[in-house]
């Protein structure tokens, strides 16, 4: 039986990895560490509560003893850390969590694996920490240049963990990703916002010229190639993990409007993010070269992610209402 100690798994790519392990190996143990942040939902996760297979620790990454404890009492296979501030943002208004958790909640459960056995510590990385292209696509070799304090923070962990692999032989693999897209994604990143603002109704506030460029990739194939990097990826290395879907956010605008039948005055142009990256891409050869590469055709999974939006009211409806509402109207002035 492999055991794999998640951290963050309460979050949007956390939770999507626990379904997908529970759903598909019968034979795992998965404990997670989750701090249940404003992002952090229980929700995500009710059906396993009494499955055997699944145990939850509510605390911080930052916390050693609650780290340490998990480790001697669980032995785990796999560490993969998901746990993080992870909303831009955010991080334009206000760094310090960003800096604690991502930085130094790595920091912390890189110290911990260190004392203990683990056969693979896997670090969540992001496509962001490479900073803007405008032209060809960031290899797995390129320099880092990340341009926002989300960015900067990830870098940091990013480069700390490929640091523990150098000195300690601590057996790291970092994986940076493009932006994921799916169910149980908090109603603040584009995708869900402007998923959730047209069904009700509600403006989607683009920012600047709204030809900024992601690469979207589905998070169940995200979660896939996490779990196929965890088995096969090589140890002390670094894996690109891209969807092959670049569009601009009028593109993601216009396909939104379309799915819910919305009318195109709901578009409203708002004041640009501070240092707004305009485009990121990856080169995901060293990937495809491993073995794996995504499976997800993308217009069936936009649509799949809107009917699943439409189907669960229940789940992000309480998300945009009460003290999150207050954030919400303080952050987006443009509404
Ligand atoms: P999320 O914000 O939806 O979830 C983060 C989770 O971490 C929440 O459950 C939260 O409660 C938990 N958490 C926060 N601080 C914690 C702490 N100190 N201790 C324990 N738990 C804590 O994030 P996400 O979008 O699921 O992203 C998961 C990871 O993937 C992050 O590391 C992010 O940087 C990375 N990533 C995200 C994307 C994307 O498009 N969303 C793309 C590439 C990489
Ligand atoms: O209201 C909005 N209007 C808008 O035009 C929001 C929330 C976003 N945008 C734009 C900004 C970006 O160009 O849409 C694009 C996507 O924005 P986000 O959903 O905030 O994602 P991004 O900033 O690209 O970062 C994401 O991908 C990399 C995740 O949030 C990170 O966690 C991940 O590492």
């Amino acid at each position: 039986m492999k055991k794999y100690f998640i951290t963050g798994g309460c979050g949007f790519i956390g939770s999507n990895f626990v379904h997908y392990i529970l759903r598909g190996k019968q034979d795992a143990l998965v404990i997670n560490l989750d701090k249940l942040t404003y992002a952090g939902n229980l929700k995500n996760l009710e059906q396993f509560e009494n499955d055997e297979r699944y145990i939850f620790y509510h605390g911080d990454i930052c916390d050693q003893q609650i780290v340490r404890k998990i480790f001697v009492d669980h032995k785990p296979d796999y560490l993969i850390n998901f746990a993080a501030e992870s909303h831009v943002d955010r991080s334009i208004g206000k760094p310090d969590d960003f800096i604690q958790t991502d930085i130094f909640g790595a920091f912390t459960l890189l110290e911990t694996a260190r004392e203990h056995n683990i056969d693979r510590f896997i670090q969540i990385s992001t496509d962001e920490v490479y900073g803007s292209i405008e032209k060809g696509s960031f290899s797995e070799t390129d320099p880092l240049m990340p341009r926002n304090p989300y960015s900067a923070s990830k870098a940091g962990a990013d480069r700390l963990a490929y640091s523990y692999f150098a000195t300690y032989d601590l057996p790291v693999i970092i994986t940076r990703a493009s932006n994921n897209f799916g169910p149980y994604q908090f109603p603040e990143k584009l995708i869900p916002l402007f998923v959730t603002n047209a069904m009700e109704n509600e403006k989607l506030p683009i920012y600047g010229d709204g030809k900024n460029i992601r690469d979207w990739l589905y998070v169940s194939d995200h979660c896939a190639a996490i779990q196929y990097i965890a088995d096969n990826g090589v140890i002390g290395e670094i894996y690109n993990i891209g969807g092959g879907n670049e569009l601009t956010n009028l593109e993601i605008t216009d396909i939104i409007l379309e799915e819910t039948n919305k009318p195109n005055s709901l578009k409203k142009f708002v004041q640009d993010r501070l240092g707004h990256d305009r485009r990121y891409s990856l080169n995901c050869d060293k990937l495809i070269a491993l073995g794996w590469q995504p499976k997800h055709n993308f217009s069936q999974a936009m649509q799949s992610t809107i009917n699943w939006y439409r189907d669960n009211e229940q789940w992000w409806k309480p998300l945009k209402s009460g003290e999150y509402l207050e954030y919400y109207k303080q952050n987006y002035k443009g509404l």
